[in-house]
This record gives C-alpha cells, sequence and structure tokens, in this order.
C-alpha cells in the first residue's frame, strides 16, 4: 500500500510514528512522511511536486499527534479530504488514545494506545479489504448510528529491543519549512532538528530508550494511560527498556548518517531509573562508542551518587528534573507526585557539589498558573527557588489541561475549562482567559533574571508585599507589567532588542 504519514512535532523529534513507518517499511509497503513542524495554518502552504504525485497515488493517510495540534491535524485532514474523498485517514498518537471521539470527527478511524503490532494488522486488514478491519485491537470508530467504539487494546510492547530504529530515510521525508513543503534533505534536518532542551546549538539526536514512567502524575498523560491499560500487567511492567547495546547502536548509527547530530538527547521520562549496573554498562559503551556529550531528563529523587558520577563521567552535560511546585502539598495533593522538599533540595545539593568537579548545565522545570494553588503556595514556590544555585536555569511552564488526565477530569467537573472545537490550537491552559496572579509574577521575575540579588525578591515575595500585589488590578499586573514594562526591562538588563522568552504554554513532561 502507499502510505503517507504526518507528523506535527515542532522539533522533527517524533519517535512513535518514526517507529511505525518502519515497521510498515519492513512489510514492503511505500511510506513517505510530511513533517510539519509548527503551529499555523494550512493556507498559503505550498505543497512539493514529488509529494502531490505521492498524495495522488496514496491508500492511506496516518496522522500522529499531541493535543495542542488537533487543529492542524483537522485542517491537514480537511485538506486531503477535499482533494482525495475516496482516502481513508486514520489518526493516533497520544491526543487520538486520550479522546478518540474528538478525533473521529476528523478521521474514519483512531488507533489508541501504542498500537505497533496493531496498526500492522490494520493496514494489512485494510489492504485484502478484510471483513474483519472494524475488529482489529486498539481501533476505534463510529459505528453506524454514530456511536463510539473502541476495541481492546494489544499488550504493550515489553521487547522493545524488537522494534526496528525511527525512520530516518530522509529520502521519503518532507519537511514544511516556512511556508513550503519541501523534500528533506540533511540542510533542512539541520536547519529545523531539536538541540538540547534550553540550547539553540547544534541539533541533537533524540532518542527513547524507555517507555512509561514511575510516576502518574495528575497532569500528566501517564494518569490517563492507567485508566487506558487497567490491566495488572500494565502497572507492573509499566517501565520498559531498550537494551544498552540496541540504545548504542541507534545512536551511533545515527551519528554516522548524520554528522549534524552533534549531541544526543535521551528523552526517557526518568534516565536515572535503570539500576546501576546498568548504568555503568552504558557510561562504558557509550564512552567508547559515541564519545559525544549527551543530556538526559529526570526524576529528582531517582538522581543517585553512584549514576550521577558515571554518567558525568560519559560525558552528561546537561540534566533536566521537574520541580514543579515548592509546595509541598500542591506537588503530592495536586499533582499526585512523590516528591517533598527535603528530596529535592537533597538531590539539587548533590548536583551543586557535582558541579565544581563538572561542566554541566541543570534545567529545572516549574508549572506556574496552577488554579488549586494559593499565593502561600507560590511563596513557597519562589521560597525553594531561592535556595537553587544561580547557575541553574530555569524552565517556567503554565499548567496546561491535557485530555484525560486526572487534573483534566477535576477541572471540568469544577466548570474551570469548556471543551470547544478550538481548545487545543495551542494547549488548553487558564492562562488565557486568567492572567497570571501578584506571586506568579513575582517568580517569572526571579526565574528570568537569577541574578537579582535574593533579599530583592524576598522583599517582593514578603507579607506586605504581597498584601499590596494581591490588591493591583488586572490592568496593572498583566497588561501594564507583564506587557509594557517587563519586557523592556528584560531587553535592556539582557542585551538590547533580546525579547523576553515568553512562558512556556503545556507543562513539563520530562521530570
Ligand atoms: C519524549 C517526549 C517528548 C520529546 C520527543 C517527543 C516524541 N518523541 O514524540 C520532546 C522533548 C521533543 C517533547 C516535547 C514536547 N512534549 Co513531550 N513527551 C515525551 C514523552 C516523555 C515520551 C513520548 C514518547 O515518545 N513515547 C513513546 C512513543 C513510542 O509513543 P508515541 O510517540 O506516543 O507513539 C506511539 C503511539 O502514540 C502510537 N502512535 C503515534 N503516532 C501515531 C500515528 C498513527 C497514525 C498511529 C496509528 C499510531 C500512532 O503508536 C506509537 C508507537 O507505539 C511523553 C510522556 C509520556 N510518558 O508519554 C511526553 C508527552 C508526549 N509530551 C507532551 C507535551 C505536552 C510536550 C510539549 C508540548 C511540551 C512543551 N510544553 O513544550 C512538547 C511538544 C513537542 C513539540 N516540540 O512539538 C505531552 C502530550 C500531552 C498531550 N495530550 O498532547 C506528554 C504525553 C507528556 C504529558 N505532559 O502528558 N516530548
Ligand atoms: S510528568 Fe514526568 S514524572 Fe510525572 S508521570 Fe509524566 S512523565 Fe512521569
Amino acid at each position: 500500500m502507499n502510505i503517507i504519514m504526518f507528523s506535527f512535532l515542532d522539533e522533527l523529534s517524533g519517535d512513535g510514528c518514526r517507529v511505525i513507518t518502519s515497521m510498515l517499511k519492513e512489510r514492503g509497503h511505500g511510506v513517505k512522511s510530511v513533517y510539519m513542524p509548527f503551529f499555523g495554518t494550512q493556507e498559503g502552504v505550498t505543497w512539493d511536486q514529488e509529494l502531490e504525485n505521492c498524495l495522488e497515488h496514496a491508500d492511506l493517510f496516518m496522522l500522529s499527534l499531541l493535543s495542542c495540534y488537533e487543529s492542524r491535524g483537522a485542517e491537514v485532514t480537511r485538506y486531503l479530504r477535499s482533494k482525495f474523498p475516496d482516502v481513508p485517514v486514520v489518526w493516533g498518537g497520544v491526543h487520538a488514545t486520550a479522546l478518540p471521539e474528538a478525533c473521529l470527527k476528523h478521521a474514519d478511524y483512531v488507533m489508541r494506545g501504542e498500537c505497533e503490532h496493531a496498526t500492522m494488522e490494520f493496514v494489512d486488514r485494510l489492504e485484502r479489504n478484510a471483513d474483519d478491519l472494524l475488529f482489529t485491537p486498539n481501533l476505534a470508530y463510529l459505528d453506524e448510528d454514530g456511536k463510539l467504539v473502541q476495541n481492546p487494546l494489544e499488550q504493550l510492547p515489553f521487547e522493545l529491543d524488537e522494534l526496528p530504529f525511527p525512520d530516518y530515510d530522509l529520502e521519503d521525508h518532507f519537511v514544511l519549512d516556512g511556508d513550503q513543503i519541501v523534500k528533506a534533505n540533511t540542510d533542512v534536518y539541520a536547519k529545523l532538528h531539536a538541540t538540547l532542551p534550553g540550547d539553540n546549538s547544534a541539533p541533537a539526536y533524540y532518542i527513547i530508550t524507555t517507555r512509561g514512567c514511575p510516576f502518574v502524575c495528575s497532569y500528566c498523560h501517564q494518569s490517563e494511560l492507567v485508566t487506558t491499560y487497567p490491566t495488572k500487567e500494565y502497572k507492573t511492567r509499566v517501565l520498559r527498556y531498550k537494551s544498552v547495546e540496541r540504545s548504542i547502536e541507534e545512536a551511533k548509527q545515527a551519528l554516522e548518517r548524520f554528522p549534524f547530530f552533534q549531541e544526543i538527547c535521551f528523552s526517557d521520562d526518568d534516565f536515572f531509573c535503570r539500576k546501576l549496573d546498568e548504568i555503568k554498562e552504558f557510561a562504558e559503551v557509550y564512552k567508547r562508542e559515541i564519545g559525544r556529550p549527551f543530556g538526559v531528563a529526570a526524576i529528582p529523587i531517582s538522581i543517585k551518587e553512584e549514576k550521577l558520577q558515571v554518567l558525568l563521567d560519559a560525558g552528561l552535560n546537561k540534566i533536566q528534573i521537574g520541580v514543579q511546585s515548592g509546595s509541598d502539598r500542591v506537588n503530592t495533593k495536586i499533582y499526585e507526585r512523590r516528591l517533598s522538599r527535603p528530596k529535592l533540595i537533597e538531590a539539587v545539593k548533590l548536583l551543586d557539589r557535582y558541579r565544581k568537579k563538572y561542566e554541566f548545565e541543570l534545567l529545572c522545570d516549574w508549572i506556574i498558573d496552577c488554579p488549586w494553588e494559593n499565593e502561600d503556595d507560590v511563596y513557597e514556590t519562589v521560597d525553594l527557588a531561592l535556595q537553587i544555585p544561580k547557575w541553574a536555569t530555569f524552565n517556567v511552564f503554565t499548567l496546561t489541561f491535557y485530555p484525560g488526565t486526572v487534573i483534566w477530569d477535576r477541572a471540568l467537573e469544577e466548570g474551570l475549562i469548556k471543551v470547544d472545537e478550538n481548545c487545543y490550537e495551542q494547549a488548553f491552559n487558564l492562562l488565557k482567559q486568567e492572567g497570571h496572579t501578584y506571586m506568579n509574577h513575582v517568580f517569572i521575575l526571579h526565574s528570568r533574571m537569577r541574578y537579582l540579588p535574593n533579599w530583592f525578591i524576598r522583599a517582593l515575595a514578603s507579607k506586605p508585599a504581597r498584601a499590596i500585589g494581591g490588591r493591583l488590578p488586572h490592568w496593572v499586573l498583566n497588561d501594564l507589567w507583564r506587557q509594557k514594562i517587563f519586557p523592556k526591562v528584560y531587553g535592556w538588563v539582557n542585551g538590547m532588542g533580546k525579547k523576553d522568552p515568553e512562558v512556556a504554554v503545556g507543562e513539563a513532561c520530562a521530570s
């Protein structure tokens, strides 16, 4: 079959859909992939002629989506349908897993969950025009009465080594570059591919060596997955590993094929979750076979001294951790994270000690704008932030409600969010409607200008200042300070013309 896969990840890094296209190719299907790395509209976009020809001969369109790309996916789907009304469209990915019914307003079929094998089965049945197409595992569709049917899910892939490497056959890829979809080549990839988090230098190869996460934070898709897969097996085997050899081989091949990749980003939820023996084995082979700088994400409580030391010796130069809040109440009761302030401080102190011996960066992710936290909670966040060494960088995210998560259900129940057609355009966050509170402004100021003296931030966070700040009208805090004064001060302090990096929409996933 001739299949076209569309992916919208804005950094060309999508792992799941690349594994699926590799598998389809192994089965002899003709597969092209189109990467459309930006939020935007279809209007004005020109399509490469070779791609147009491929579309003409396509038997199936597949789209891979996170929630923030729903409207983009809908737009592309409308375009495809208008030109090729007979070609079926199937959506998959995190968003399709969480909200199949909403996705079926656009797509003919949805595949839920991790579904490599079920997708092969689906394509095979579609090709054979088989009677049992609608019985394919993981498939969701609307029956003749418009009722949602969700088939049982196949078991998660436990043996990750058996899966092929992600598809980086650039000759089969097209990329949206500006307003043109062009044939991919190394130059386009080098220009648009993700760098290490917080970095704007050379592209990094993103690799996922584990699937699943030992945490179940209430704002994360993980909290939706435990209900999607309500089996004992899922709970006991939620964490699945690629072997060290296989992971290194993948990274090695990518670097050999594409010299523009200068670094490796291990984007596992928690790289430190591996046992010490495995980390040692990894470090040894990595140093010998790859020897390039690399970054990881980690849950702070997993960072143990021995593991840290061997990874730093092997070239670890960037660690991203999720702090999220300085308030234990918010972290444990609202976000359902097993992370206390003392444990976090312990991890940061350990990292600080090692910073004296090794060159590496620490990126701390924080979540603000939570409707269930009060100014005392945010005070605790500011207070904790002041205890983190100045050399660490802060990424501040506004809390976003992703479908199917625990906080999504709670926000819907309490009437805080309303689902409408365009609500996932960026990602669903309250900030758009409310703006930051006084204390969140103090925290943003500290996170953007970490060199400001601690006494100054403490003065702004003091009780009397909070009493005054809390009474300031919305227009002073958000229209005047946030929109007009703060960007000017930021630009002035950080070099003329430098724009204030906005608080990111969507919360940190790595923690
Ligand atoms: C690694 C990762 C990243 C990496 C790379 C992403 C990637 N590889 O796809 C990076 C760091 C770039 C990243 C960035 C972001 N991420 Co992220 N990320 C993850 C993480 C930790 C793992 C994702 C993963 O690769 N899983 C394994 C693969 C195999 O799964 P998969 O890609 O979903 O694919 C499988 C299925 O979904 C399905 N499938 C996928 N596509 C298709 C298509 C078809 C047609 C079919 C049939 C099937 C199918 O089959 C695949 C194979 O099993 C998850 C957390 C988690 N535990 O899931 C968050 C997660 C996906 N990220 C999330 C978010 C929000 C983001 C950001 C918006 C964060 C931000 N504020 O900037 C950005 C946006 C990405 C972008 N820049 O465009 C959210 C998405 C929530 C949602 N409902 O949309 C998640 C779920 C975390 C969370 N908060 O809940 N992320
Ligand atoms: S937010 Fe991070 S630590 Fe929490 S469940 Fe999701 S991936 Fe795991």
